[in-house]
């Protein structure tokens, strides 16, 4: 590292675009007999990149330029909990029978000079909505959900803000693949973009983040008129008191 290199670049920030979750599959009773009879479902739980690469959820860029280590904490059920994946494909597969919390933990390379970020994905492998048939739902019998796979995936940004001049240099060099303006078909009979019943699996698009940058604007709109609201009754109340003041001091 030359001298230059350890110097931040002022004023700058650089995001990538990540995915994070897990696609989670039914066992056949088949599978169940060999792996465990208490086991219920395979899943994998992942930290991608958000475009998609052909068939899969997310995984177009390799991020090893940027990321060293992901860690991902099961649930202390499992044998040796704390899984370090020091390479992509940063993900870990497993079977089980339980949801749980998994926590999630990126290092990044040395040169980044960046302090490891921690957060959590809700294991997920039962369909979404309620059962059908369940009378606490209140709803008419819905048709079934498809079985298998699900998938509960989010989108965030990894924000470096002022990176070392070296450091920018490496993320100058790995543009991130561009999301899709809209929702492609991704093609059907991959393991993990079809479910069962046809419908596909998710992929994040400009369009989505469109519509996320649309609600912050449209929060932040909202934040500034009811402020403004605040403030003018703020200034009505003020003059009020001083009417009132003046009221008190005249009749004394
Ligand atoms: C639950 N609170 O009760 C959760 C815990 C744990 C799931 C779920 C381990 C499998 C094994 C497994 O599936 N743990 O190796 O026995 O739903």
């Amino acid at each position: 590292m030359s001298g230059n290199d350890k110097v931040r670049v002022r004023g700058l920030s650089v995001h990538r675009p990540i995915i994070y979750g897990n696609t989670a599959w039914l066992l056949t009773p088949e599978e169940r007999a060999t792996v465990n009879p208490d086991h219920t479902h395979r899943w994998t739980v992942a930290l991608r990149s958000a475009a998609s690469a052909p068939g899969k959820v997310g995984d177009a860029d390799d991020l090893s330029y940027f990321i060293k280590r992901v860690t991902f904490k099961l649930h202390e059920t499992y044998p040796t909990p704390n899984r370090n994946i020091d390479k992509p494909p940063f993900e870990v597969t497993e079977t089980g029978w339980g949801e749980f919390e998994i926590h999630i933990r990126i290092t990044f390379v040395v040169e980044s000079g960046e302090k490891p970020i921690s957060f959590y994905h809700h294991l997920k492998l039962h369909p979404w909505g309620p059962k059908p048939n369940d009378p606490a739902s209140g709803e008419p019998p819905a048709p079934s959900p498809p079985l298998s796979p699900i998938h509960s995936w989010k989108y965030d940004e990894i924000v470096f803000s002022e990176p070392f001049q070296v450091f920018l240099n490496t993320l100058n060099a790995h543009p991130p693949t561009p999301l899709p303006k809209t929702k492609r078909s991704l093609g059907p009979g991959t393991s993990e973009n079809s479910f069962t019943d046809g419908t596909e699996a998710p992929e994040f698009t400009q369009d989505m983040e469109k519509e996320e940058a649309d609600r912050l604007e449209a929060a932040r709109k909202a934040v500034i008129a009811e402020t403004d609201k605040r403030r003018a009754q703020l200034i009505e109340k003020e003059q009020e008191l001083e009417r009132l003041k003046k009221a008190v001091a005249d009749a004394q």
